[in-house]
C-alpha cells in the first residue's frame, strides 16, 4: 500500500480554503492508502503564538480532521511535537539545505517581508522541517494546496541530495494537488489566497463560523465591476472565486451555476451561496461539537502518536546510522 502524508498548521481556525483545497481531499484517500495526517504545531511556532490559543487550535484542528470524515481506524492522526523524530530529522534536513534555496521560497519571502531585522529564523528553516515530516514515513504522495508546490519540490531535492550522499534511504515523494479549489482566494482581495492567519477576519470563512457570520462575510465579499455571474479568472477574479466555492460546496458545475444565475445579479447569487456554504458546514460543525471535549479525541491522538513514533523512529535510525550518528 502506498503512503500519504499531509499536515496543517494550528495557526488559527481552519478556513473553507484549507477544507476545499486540502482537507476534503484527504477523506477519499483513506480507503486506498496508508495515510498520516499531522497537526504541525512546530511549523505554527515559526511565528509567535499565544500558548493558550495554540493549545486550543491544536485541539480544534484535531476535532475538525475527524469531523470532516477521517476515520481513526484507517488513518494515523497525530500532533507533530509528540513525535520527536520530526525535530531531529528536521535538523538533519536543515543541514542538507542551502541558505540560498531557502531564501528563494515564496512563502518565506511573503512571511518575512515587513519584519525588518526581526525575521524569525524558523521561517527560513520551515521547509526542511516539512521535508522531514514527509520523508520520515517513506511517503509516496503529498496532497496539498497549490501554494505548497515549491516546498514539495525542495523536499524532493533534499531527499535526492541526501540519497546521493548516503545511499537510497528516502522515497522521493510526489505532490497531489486538487484540480479545482487548490487555491481559494481571500474574500476581500482576489489576488491573495484565503489564509487562516489573515488579521482581517472578513477575508476568510472559518470552518466554525456560525450561519449569521457566514452570511455576513459573503454579503460583504468583494465582487467585480459588472453585475454578471460569469466565470473568468482573469477579468473577474472575485466572482470566479465565489463561483468556485459554490461549485465545490454544491457539486454543481461552473456552467450550471452560470445558467442558474443568468440575469440575476450578485445579490441573489450571494445569498444562495451563503445557504450552500452554511449547509456544507452544518454537519461538520455538529460532529465537531461532539468531539471537541471528548476523551475519545485524546485517545485517538495518543494512539496516533504511538503509531507515528514507531514508524518515524525506524526511519530516523536508518538515517542516523547511514550518517555515522550511531555508536560502534
Ligand atoms: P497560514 O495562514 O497560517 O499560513 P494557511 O491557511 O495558509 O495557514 P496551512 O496550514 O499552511 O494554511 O495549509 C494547510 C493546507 O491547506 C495546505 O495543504 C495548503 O496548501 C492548503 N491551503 C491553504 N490555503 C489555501 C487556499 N486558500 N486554498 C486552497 N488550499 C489552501
Ligand atoms: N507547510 C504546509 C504544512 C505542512 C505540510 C507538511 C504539508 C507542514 N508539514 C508536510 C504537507 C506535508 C502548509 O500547508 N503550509
Amino acid at each position: 500500500m502506498k503512503t500519504i502524508f499531509s499536515g496543517i498548521q494550528p495557526s488559527g481556525i481552519i478556513t473553507l480554503g484549507n477544507y476545499l483545497g486540502a482537507m476534503k481531499h484527504f477523506v477519499p484517500l483513506q480507503d486506498e492508502y496508508n495515510c498520516y495526517y499531522c497537526i504541525v504545531d512546530q511549523h505554527a511556532i515559526t511565528v509567535p503564538q499565544d500558548p493558550a490559543t495554540l493549545r486550543e487550535n491544536v485541539r480544534r484542528l484535531a476535532a475538525l480532521y475527524l469531523a470532516v470524515g477521517l476515520d481513526p481506524e484507517k488513518v494515523t492522526l497525530f500532533i507533530q511535537s509528540e513525535v520527536p523524530a520530526h525535530a531531529k530529522l528536521g535538523w538533519i534536513m536543515l543541514c542538507t539545505a542551502y541558505v540560498g534555496e531557502l531564501e528563494r521560497m515564496t512563502q518565506y519571502k511573503d512571511k518575512s517581508k515587513d519584519r525588518g531585522e526581526s525575521i524569525p529564523a524558523g521561517l527560513l528553516a520551515y521547509p526542511p522541517l516539512m521535508a522531514a515530516d514527509i520523508l520520515l514515513y517513506g511517503t509516496d504522495y503529498v496532497p496539498v494546496g497549490e501554494d505548497q508546490k515549491q516546498h514539495i519540490e525542495l523536499t524532493r531535492d533534499l531527499a535526492e541530495r541526501f540519497n546521493n550522499r548516503y545511499g537510497e534511504i528516502f522515497t522521493i515523494p510526489e505532490i497531489r494537488v486538487a484540480e479545482v479549489g487548490a487555491r481559494i482566494m481571500s474574500l476581500q482581495d482576489g489576488t491573495k489566497k484565503m489564509s487562516k492567519s489573515d488579521p482581517n477576519q472578513g477575508s476568510y470563512i472559518s470552518m466554525l463560523d456560525d450561519a449569521d457570520t457566514v452570511a455576513k462575510k459573503i454579503k460583504r465579499a468583494q465582487t467585480d465591476s459588472d453585475n454578471a455571474v460569469r466565470f473568468d479568472r482573469e477579468k473577474k477574479p472575485a466572482i470566479s472565486n465565489l463561483m468556485t466555492i459554490y461549485s465545490l460546496c454544491s457539486g454543481k458545475s461552473l456552467e450550471e451555476i452560470e445558467e442558474m444565475y443568468a440575469g440575476k445579479g450578485y445579490g441573489v447569487f450571494k445569498s444562495e451561496l451563503a445557504e450552500v456554504v452554511i449547509e456544507t458546514l452544518k454537519p461538520i460543525q455538529e460532529r465537531y461539537n461532539d468531539l471537541f471535549q471528548s476523551q475519545k479525541l485524546d485517545d485517538i491522538l495518543t494512539a496516533g502518536a504511538e503509531k507515528a513514533n514507531r514508524a518515524a523512529n525506524a526511519m530516523l535510525h536508518k538515517v542516523e546510522s547511514a550518517m555515522g550518528m550511531t555508536r560502534l
